[in-house]
């Protein structure tokens, strides 16, 4: 039991096992779609490798022994909407929650509780034991993140899904898409379509471009809401936006569209502040945004506007938070977004450097991603060939040892919404690049996020990835064998 991460509030290991067999079934209370969805989940994650059939059923009332019960039960929801329990005997497997996503949250420690072969794709020889005990369980942070990059580099729907899959293993709840940079729009917007069929055609050097249509994005969205994940699009304004100012002469000052761009500079774009058109244009593009997201969240970026004056960027953000409220959605910006007046709902996502204050002084709520330490694009070492270093090299015990709350002047538990590790994507091509540079400091970050800080120590740490890396390796997941871990065959 001693091995799962994120590490569980509490955790009673007891004498014994539970074996999943031929006859186990998994039984939910109440049989409502949704609890029955997420039975069916855990059901399709075990039936691969263990090969038994695991029909997930209504609870009767006498379930007798050998089977799993999920159940949603009666209690307070101001004690966390994601905490679960978690109760293993010999005889049976109980999980509870006040809430069908805190089911979902201890379906994944279920499949860390099983041997690793549970998490492969053909059928294994088992046996399927989890050890008996109590485990008592609910996050310390509300925003438990991970950002990908589609725009530098291109992703599938398919590579994304995967991502959103390991991403839910470690319990995360939000998935920030970065849609649009300079050198690519990826998501169709229906008004401004050439956005995407020409803004939408490059990538970092000379890659092939894309976009997610419509369709792509509901999809990806409802796959990320299946696993109890909020998407956060990002728009990145007013900066970072070459690739719309060449789809557009009309949103360039001067009328004229630059070229495509296929390098990795940053800083030399800017919408056009003072053109009325630049509202029209951001008003479609957020509204059809909201529509296809039911998340609360519109990420507007903000970050590195270093082609904006900081009055025009300052009266640019004030009015572009005005549109985010009136398609019903709250706004997220990079941490400079604070350098303007923000509404009393628009959250920070802190980066880098000093941009923290005005945040602070606004009493926005943070994210922590500070680049030093939440990079996931940041190389390991000297030798890692993938990704960059302008923000330090980030080894896994780097990764690991930081706490939100202390590390960054100023800031106090209140203020700390949660942490997000975002992967940005110049140098990187396919899933496997990304698989490479998020494992295994991913599941350090979900620790950091979920798990009480007075409990987290990196030798306890060192140990439990250690055994993570067998389920990675059943995953399938391209990780990094880090030097620091003394990983199992
Ligand atoms: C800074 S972090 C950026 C991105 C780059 C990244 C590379 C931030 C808000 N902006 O545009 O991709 O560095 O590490």
């Amino acid at each position: 039991m001693n091995h799962l991460i994120p590490k569980p509030v509490l955790l009673q290991p007891a004498t014994g096992a539970f074996a999943l067999n031929a006859d186990t079934r998994i039984y939910v209370d109440p049989p409502s779609a949704e609890v029955m969805a997420i039975g069916e989940y855990l059901a399709t994650k075990l039936r691969a490798s263990t090969g038994y059939a695991l029909a997930v059923l209504p609870k009767p009332d006498r379930p007798g022994g050998g089977h799993i019960v999920l159940s949603v039960t009666d209690g307070d929801l101001a004690l966390g909407e994601e905490r679960y329990e978690l109760t293993i005997t010999p005889d049976q497997v109980t999980l509870s929650a006040v809430q069908p996503v805190g089911l979902f949250r201890g379906v994944q420690t279920i499949r860390q509780l099983l041997p690793p072969d549970i998490e492969r794709a053909s059928v294994q020889s088992g046996p399927w034991q989890i050890p008996a005990g109590v485990i008592k369980d609910r996050p310390r942070f509300a925003w438990r993140g991970a950002m990908l990059d589609v725009a530098r580099h291109f992703f599938s729907v398919e590579d994304v899904k995967r991502y959103i899959d390991l991403l839910a293993y470690y319990k995360l709840n939000r998935f920030h898409l970065h849609l649009t940079d300079d050198q690519g729009w990826r998501i169709e917007i229906k008004s401004w379509p050439k956005l995407a069929t020409y803004g939408g055609t490059t990538a970092v050097d000379g890659a092939p471009g894309g976009y997610y249509t419509q369709a792509d994005y509901a999809d990806l969205v409802a796959y990320a809401q299946a696993r109890y994940i909020t998407l956060v699009p990002e728009i990145d304004l007013p900066g970072h936006t070459n690739a719309a100012l060449a789809s557009y002469p009309e949103l360039n000052c001067d009328g004229k569209a630059p070229a495509l761009y296929t390098g990795i500079e940053v800083g030399f774009s800017s919408l056009c502040i003072d053109k009325e058109i630049t509202y029209q244009f951001l008003d479609d593009v957020i509204g059809e945004l909201a529509a296809l997201t039911p998340g609360a969240y519109i990420h507007i970026g903000g970050d590195e506007a270093k082609s904006t004056p900081p009055d025009q960027y300052r009266r640019f953000i004030e009015r572009v938070q005005p549109i985010v409220a009136k398609h019903g959605k709250q706004v997220v910006g990079w941490a400079e977004i604070a350098h303007a007046e923000l509404l009393p709902t628009s959250i920070a996502q802190y980066w880098d450097g000093e941009v923290i204050a005005d945040a602070l002084r606004q009493h926005a709520p943070i994210i922590m991603s500070p680049a030093s330490k939440a990079y996931l694009d940041m190389k390991y070492d000297a030798s890692t060939k993938l990704g960059l270093k302008w923000a330090g090299l980030i080894d896994v015990p780097t990764a690991y040892t930081w706490d939100p709350v202390t590390f960054a002047n100023g800031v106090t538990e209140s203020d700390v919404l949660g942490i997000e590790a975002p992967l940005w994507s110049e140098t990187l091509l396919t899933i496997s690049d990304i698989e490479y540079l998020a494992f295994p400091r991913l599941p350090g970050y979900a620790e950091i996020a979920w798990s009480p800080q007075a409990g987290r120590a990196w030798e306890d740490y060192r140990v439990r990835l250690a055994a993570q890396g067998a389920y990675l390796s059943a995953l399938g997941v391209n990780f990094y064998r880090a030097p620091e871990i003394d990983w199992q065959p």
